[in-house]
């Protein structure tokens, strides 16, 4: 047979890292094992009442969880029993979350996770995902773990990811050496590698923000939107505009085909709406990883941006690197 799972795929890359002890591996392991039950829970989720508002109750009396607090615990569960992982911080959670699991507190790495992004799809059957990203932690193994070890640099990733819930649930990471792409295959249970060596088209037709609020985007980005469909003619055709809102899907779609997303600064949202930690430094190393950019939209990377606060957003363009460039370009005009 010539299918590789991610279990495998993870033990054969731990060569590349000849001082690894397994940890890493294990931890990846353990979060693809959190992937799977978030996607057979988002899988039944519109027959088992756990679509909608938290704060309800079920008929059997029991309270119903929102999916993405259900993603939120798969991922605490799974990462406490792991014992690689000392704290985790969650779009879900004002502080960090310190694991008590038997081994955690020794535990060298910290994980940061939007275990359901696109919450506004759930409800409607539209493609959600989960993203990850793994640091070393700084603080000594054994002693307490704060929010500092979380707030690190991107640059300081070690790995990241994400997992897509669509018409086939597939994760896709990346340890800073190239990006690989999984399939769930509900049939085996497993995730099988499907896209090996993800490589980012350096630039394509696609162009992903929310254009209903390009009223309130600087002059330079207004001008690139026109000049996506106008100007643009002399290209061939104008680019097509797909905006999903939900950033993982948007971004998996763009991955694959080259395409530029843009989420910048509006007056609801001065600083954009998307999280540094949570969303951005993730996306960004992936896309860096296959050969794409991402940048603040001033040509400053996102990961070298050094976070403040655990919930800090800021603006983003990212994909395909001369789209970047371009809405780059664009934007200093
Ligand atoms: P969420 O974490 O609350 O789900 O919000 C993040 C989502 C992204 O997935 C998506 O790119 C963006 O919000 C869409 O925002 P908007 O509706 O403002 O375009
Ligand atoms: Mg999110």
């Amino acid at each position: 047979m010539s299918i590789t799972t991610l279990g495998q795929f993870i033990i054969e890359k731990q060569k590349d890292f000849p001082f690894a002890k397994g940890e890493l591996s294990r931890l990846l392991r353990d979060i693809g094992i959190a992937a799977k039950i978030i996607s057979r829970e988002v899988n039944k989720a519109g027959l088992t009442q756990i679509l909608g508002d938290h704060g309800s109750v079920n008929v059997q009396g029991e309270d119903v969880k929102k999916l993405d607090i259900i993603g939120n615990e798969t991922f605490i569960w799974a990462l406490t029993k792991g014992g690689e992982v000392c704290a985790m911080a969650s779009e879900e959670n004002d502080e960090i979350i310190p694991l008590d699991g038997v081994y955690s507190k020794s535990g060298k790495y910290v994980v940061c996770i939007d275990p359901l992004d696109g919450s506004s799809n759930i409800d409607v059957n539209v493609s959600i995902g989960t993203i990850f990203s793994i640091y070393r932690r700084i603080s000594e193994p054994g002693t307490d773990v704060t929010e500092k070890d979380v707030l690190q640099a991107g640059n300081r990733l070690v790995a990241s990811g994400y997992v897509v819930y669509g018409t086939s649930t597939m994760l896709v990471y990346s340890t800073g050496k190239g990006v690989n792409g999984f399939t769930l295959d509900p049939s085996i249970g497993e995730f099988c590698l499907s896209h090996p060596d993800i490589k980012t088209p350096k630039t394509g037709k696609i162009y992903s923000t929310n254009e209903g609020n390009a009223g309130e985007y600087s002059e330079g980005l207004k001008n690139y939107l026109a000049w996506v469909k106008e100007t643009n003619k002399e290209e061939g055709r104008p680019y097509s505009a797909r905006y999903i809102g939900s950033m993982v899907a948007d971004f998996h779609r763009n991955l694959l085909k080259g395409g530029v997303f843009i989420y910048p600064p509006t007056a609801k949202a001065p600083n954009g709406k998307l999280r540094l930690m949570f969303e951005c430094i993730p996306m960004a190393f992936l896309t860096e990883q296959a050969g794409g950019k991402a940048t603040l939209g001033n040509g400053f990377r996102v990961l070298d941006v050094e976070p403040e606060k655990l919930h800090q957003r800021v603006p983003i363009v990212m994909g395909s690197s001369e789209m970047v460039d371009k809405v780059e370009e664009f934007m200093k005009a």
